[in-house]
């Protein structure tokens, strides 16, 4: 898993308000329809739930630390979003203790290897990869249009690129899947809609769209790219040579936090309500 720069966030919250118009052209949403529909409920429904976040931002030093400019950009996108939040002043435990004692209902917090947004009252919490791939597979169905009885060509089969294959086969697609680690593709063999393919040329060949969620750079070139032809670009760093990016810009949606920060809102508040609906019904 690639740990994010400085220079890969630095401007996310400047960029905002460009970025979600972005969004709004390349696929007709913007970035909280995106991450409810990879939650699979209705904005509408999440609203409320949204209102009653309060999360605080914790910065953890553990590992290789804290990345400059990492916690504000969180703070950036959840603010976009109308979420109440802060980031605590102390890092780790403390700043655990902080968030809570300022009257955080959530948590946000990233190591090296896992980010995840927790849930205080429910205990449930949301991982960033799983979501990333969840709300950047939304961005390209609604880039494409139905994705029925498509092939969307998914490389790299981590947490990410699995996250992506579960949302695509619910809508009805098949996926030709590639991954240079073999024990990746292995536990995805004999799974229905599921094309292994032994190269990354032969996975692109087969699907009219592609998921990108690799950590190597260059992956999809001018070559394989058309008019036609839609890209979600989670992994990082961007797995588009330069030259395809440069001409297909339009049809290729990438960002480094924003979409799946946003998919771990909607995903975590709909598990949420689903739960505390649950809960009421035992209770009443
Ligand atoms: O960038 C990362 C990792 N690649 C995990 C991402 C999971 N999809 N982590 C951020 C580390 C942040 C740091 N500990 C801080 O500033 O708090």
């Amino acid at each position: 898993m690639t740990r994010l720069l400085t220079s890969d966030i630095e401007k996310i919250v400047e960029r905002m308000a460009l970025h979600e118009k972005e969004l709004q052209v390349l696929t007709g949403n913007g970035m909280v329809t995106i991450a409810a529909d990879a939650a699979g409920v209705s904005v509408r429904s999440l609203f409320p739930w949204m209102q009653g976040m309060r999360v605080g931002i914790v910065p953890v030093t553990t590992g290789l630390g804290i990345i400059n400019g990492f916690s504000a950009a969180i703070e950036g996108i959840l603010d976009f979003m109308g979420i109440d939040c802060f980031v605590t002043e102390q890092t780790d435990v403390a700043g655990m203790i902080e968030a809570v004692n300022n009257g955080a209902q959530q948590l946000f917090m990233a190591d090296d290897v896992t980010c995840s947004l927790l849930d205080l009252k429910t205990s449930l919490s949301a991982d960033n990869s799983i979501c990333t791939g969840k709300g950047f597979a939304a961005a390209l169905a609604m880039k494409s249009g139905s994705l029925k009885d498509k092939v969307v060509s998914v490389l790299g089969v981590g947490p990410v690129g699995c996250a992506a294959i579960e949302y695509f086969l619910s809508k009805g697609a098949k996926v030709a899947v590639y991954d240079k680690d073999a024990d990746r593709l292995e536990a995805l063999q004999g799974k229905d809609g599921v094309i292994i393919c032994q190269s990354r040329h032969a996975a692109l060949a087969l699907g009219q769209h592609y998921f990108e969620a690799t950590t190597a750079s260059d992956t999809i070139t001018l070559a394989d790219m058309s008019a036609d032809t839609f890209v979600a670009a989670p992994g990082m760093p961007l797995g588009i040579t330069q030259e395809a990016f440069e001409q297909y810009q339009a049809n290729i949606i990438h960002d480094t936090l924003e979409i799946g920060v946003a998919s771990m809102v909607t995903c975590l508040m709909a598990e949420k309500a689903a739960f505390m609906q649950k809960h009421q019904q035992f209770a009443s």
